[in-house]
């Protein structure tokens, strides 16, 4: 297992779920962590649970579907954050549950824009330095979704594919550096990822999970830690997790 004390994490997506999960667990290890969403009294409120010192912790109130503020904040970062060890792609929602043929503009949008084009972007700006060092590791947060289709699932389903792609095609351009790629696609995870996709309906949320255990955020950060701590030369491309209780994308254990 390789250290990453003191090695500089990027988290977007890291003021709720799995993105303040991966923040505890790197933090705990020693990192120094950025960690970028747009809800910065929330980012700030779950910093002060880290208990890091200001040496350790760097915010950024980032919005990863407006191109020129990725840019903007990759580029001006303060020297002793420049260089990214880590980027964790986690920052990602789903929209709706409507069948394609009724589905909704801006859901969609939203979902195109933060999925697919917002992980493009972080990418587009954090990797080339990466490749200039010849050292880096990029985690893409993708899904079961991203494998398996299912009723309502759509356009969510089709951003988490093109993910899956994005991370295989990644790979692919990376090689001949030392520069490795991960996509880490969970089943359920319980976190507020079902409240945004029902926009705010939080009854309608809690029954996603009802009669089942669900995965936690903090198992899917124990495997994205996982991922970053394997020796140099080993590349772990893809991990698909479960809760016990799931079988596939629709099949589930609910004891009701
Ligand atoms: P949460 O809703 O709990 O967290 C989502 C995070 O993404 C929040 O911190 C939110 O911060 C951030 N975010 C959303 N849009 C943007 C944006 N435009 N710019 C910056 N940050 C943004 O959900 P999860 O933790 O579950 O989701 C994290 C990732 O895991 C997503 O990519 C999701 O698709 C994926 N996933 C989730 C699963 C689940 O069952 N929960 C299963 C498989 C994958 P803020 O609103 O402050 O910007
Ligand atoms: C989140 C998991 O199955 O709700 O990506 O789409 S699922």
């Amino acid at each position: 297992m390789i250290s990453v004390n003191n090695q500089i994490v990027l988290i977007t997506g890291a003021s709720s779920g799995i993105g303040a999960s991966c923040a505890k667990v790197f933090a705990q290890a020693g990192a120094k962590l950025i960690l970028a969403a747009r809800r910065c009294d929330r980012l700030q409120e779950f910093t002060k649970t880290l208990n890091l010192p200001d040496d350790k912790i760097h915010l950024l109130q980032l919005d990863v579907c407006d191109h020129t503020a990725v840019e903007s904040a990759i580029s001006n970062l303060p020297p002793d954050w420049s260089k990214i060890d880590i980027l964790i792609n986690n920052a990602g929602l789903s929209r709706g549950l409507n069948k394609l043929y009724e589905g909704d503009f801006q859901d969609w949008e939203e979902m195109i824009d933060t999925n697919i084009k917002g992980l493009l972007y972080l990418t587009r700006y954090v990797v080339p330095s990466m490749v200039k060092r010849n050292r880096g590791h990029i985690i893409n947060i993708g899904s079961i979704a991203g494998h398996q289709t299912y009723p309502g699932g759509n356009v969510y389903c089709g951003t988490k594919a093109a993910v899956k792609a994005i991370s295989e095609g990644l790979k692919q351009d990376l090689l001949g550096t030392r520069v490795r790629v991960s996509s880490v696609d969970p089943g359920m995870v319980e976190t507020e990822f079902s409240e945004v996709r029902f926009h705010g309906d939080t009854e309608r949320a809690k029954k996603v999970y009802e009669g089942l255990t669900p995965l936690t955020p903090n198992d899917v950060a124990d495997v994205v830690f996982f991922c970053t701590t394997r020796p140099t030369h080993v590349n772990i491309n893809e991990v698909i997790l479960m809760p016990v209780d799931q079988a596939s994308a629709t099949l589930v254990n609910r004891k009701l």
